[in-house]
């Protein structure tokens, strides 16, 4: 395998809104970013993935972009952009970017153009398509709920198309101008620095022609259209394949795709040497929860899914590249609330959770907060919440017959704001992540779970994060960790999360467990512990002994 540059790299998450507040309008922005870039520094960071910062009327918070080539003033300048890119790179520190392009926001200049002129050039960049028998042209759902089709306002039977929300309209990729403005945008910001991309909900780009939509698959009588889009596939990888050529192939950009529901035949066009990204964020273990109609069905996720999901993938692309691992980012509930049981949602919990998640094959990607063991934030009320979806799984909740107060604590367990509420910096005022009042409530426990108090505690989740990283990256591991094949162990205890990593050279062994007693492991002859999530762990004669909900790393062989 051809060695690149990204290979080996640890990446993390930041949410802008969310992360730190300089000028106390309860917002995140990029100073703020700035005035913590040694702190990710510290904590072993090589890559920043920097959610949408881009010009927007933030109806999905930055998802919905009205100019690709400006910053929107609540983030700050294009100069404050400058800054945070070559203090990075000073660093040692990448930037990539969140592109969005499958739709824009319904204020960017082109579609108010289209608006204006159905018929003209610009609505040609959209999906402007006359109705069928007075309806709408298909019966697809939305991503947000409702159609995907919106009446274009002061026309008859004229529609244009949204998968998310309707201020989100598709742009229309079989337009070769719209591509190459699309491709003029991505080579300016690669221009200027930029490593790459997350490439947004990327599979979405192809669209059935005829637009005949599907069976229903709920009681409204529309299907969702994210099974439209795992129908058309092969069309998706053939813009894809352009767009790389075009953009990404030009500056050996880093690009990690946000593609669901993909089959292990076509995977080769998503990870290794000929695919169209660098990697794709491994979603295997949320997609379990895509057959299921709304959050009101969801059943309970478990470590044993988070097992098993990431070991599908890990065993399918080990010979093919890289996957990005993943416990959890801002379309997600807090993965110590998500995947562990109440009980063990403690710092051992989340210890244990990081040393499984770490050592996967791939590039880990730790959202902000994660590496504190960040829970879930109580939310009182439907009124606590800001995002869309939360908002609309809320009424879906109540139409299937749930109380209030159980659609309530369904949000509270779904709800992508858990991902979104504010950065845990320190114990002063709104966890010291402004002054003013923050967009979003801050974390009920954020007296005791922020950063300056772990900072300080050696044995708290954030300072075993920076362990793991270290380790991770360590001259004598990273090969191993890195290159190192992906072999799955015993997979017989559905509490126990156990895998190999193997060289010619080394084998290690990751062994993370969530039972509740403690547990011994034998023949672990020459096994030595390199990390442990607990003092307790130890190896004694032939025999490991393992502390209930706790992880440790081992290495098991040297194999020459
Ligand atoms: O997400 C795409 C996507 O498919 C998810 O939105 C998912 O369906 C949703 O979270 C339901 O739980 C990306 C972004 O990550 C998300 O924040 C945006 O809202 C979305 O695209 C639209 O741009
Ligand atoms: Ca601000």
């Amino acid at each position: 395998m051809q060695k690149l540059w990204w290979h080996g790299k640890v990446a993390y998450q930041i949410y802008p809104k969310s992360f730190k507040d300089s000028n106390g309008d309860g917002i995140g922005d990029i100073p703020g970013i700035i005035s913590k870039l040694d702190y990710l520094k510290e904590l072993g960071i090589d890559i920043i993935w920097l959610c949408p910062v881009y010009d927007s009327p933030f109806v999905d918070n930055g998802y919905d972009i009205s100019d690709y080539k400006n910053i929107a003033s609540v983030f700050g300048t294009m100069q404050d952009f400058d800054e945070l890119l070559s203090k990075a790179n000073s660093l040692g520190i990448k930037i990539i970017m969140d592109l969005v392009v499958n739709h824009c926001s319904s204020e960017h200049r082109l579609f108010r153009q289209a608006l204006k002129d159905p018929y003209g050039p610009e609505a040609k960049y959209f999906y402007f398509v006359k109705g069928k028998n007075g309806q709408v042209p298909d019966n697809l759902r939305s991503y947000f709920g409702g159609s995907v089709w919106e009446k274009v306002p002061g026309q008859d039977d004229l529609y244009y198309l949204h998968y998310f929300a309707k201020q989100q309209p598709d742009l229309n990729w079989n337009n070769r101008e719209l591509r190459q403005k699309v491709y003029d945008m991505i080579n300016w910001w690669l221009d200027k620095g930029i490593a790459g991309f997350r490439v947004d909900a990327i599979m979405n780009v192809a669209k059935d022609p005829n637009f005949n939509g599907l069976p229903p698959d709920d009681k409204d009588g529309m299907c969702a259209a994210n099974k439209m889009t795992a129908k058309l596939a092969d069309q998706a990888i053939a813009i894809l394949k352009e767009l790389k050529k075009e953009t990404f192939d030009r500056h050996q950009a880093f690009t990690v795709a946000e593609a669901f529901g993909l089959n292990p035949e076509i995977m080769e066009n998503f990870v290794g040497e000929k695919a169209c990204f660098s990697t794709i964020f491994d979603f295997t273990a949320r997609e379990n929860f895509e057959k299921f109609p709304g959050y009101y069905a969801y059943p309970k996720a478990d470590i044993k899914l988070y097992r098993d999901s990431n070991f599908k993938m890990q065993e399918l692309v080990n010979k093919v590249g890289f996957v990005a691992p993943i416990l959890e980012n801002h379309d997600e509930p807090r993965s110590v609330s998500f995947y562990l049981d109440q009980k063990q949602q403690t710092p051992d919990g989340a210890k244990a959770l990081a040393t499984a998640f770490m050592f996967l094959k791939g590039i880990p990607f730790i959202y902000q907060g994660q590496e504190l063991g960040m829970t879930n934030t109580h939310f009182n009320d439907i009124s606590e919440i800001d995002d869309l979806n939360s908002k609309d799984e809320y009424k879906k909740c109540l139409n299937h017959g749930m109380t209030e107060e159980e659609a309530l604590d369904c949000i509270n367990r779904q709800s992508r704001d858990h991902g979104r509420t504010p950065m845990l910096w320190d114990s002063s005022l709104n966890a010291g992540f402004s002054t003013g009042k923050p967009w979003l409530k801050v974390h009920q426990d954020y007296l005791t779970l922020n950063v300056e108090k772990q900072l300080k505690d050696p044995d708290s989740t954030l300072n075993y994060y920076k362990k793991l990283i270290a380790l991770r990256k360590s001259p004598e591991f990273a090969e191993c960790f890195t290159y190192g094949d992906f072999i799955k162990g015993d997979t017989s205890d559905p509490d126990v999360i156990c895998y190999l990593r193997k060289t010619e050279q080394l084998t290690i062994k990751v062994i993370a467990s969530f039972k509740d007693e403690n547990i011994a492991l034998h023949n672990e002859n020459n096994a030595q512990i390199l990390l442990s999530s607990n003092e307790y762990n130890l190896i004694d004669g032939n025999s490991l002994r393992i502390k209930a909900l706790s992880a440790v790393v081992l290495k098991i062989a040297e194999n020459n």
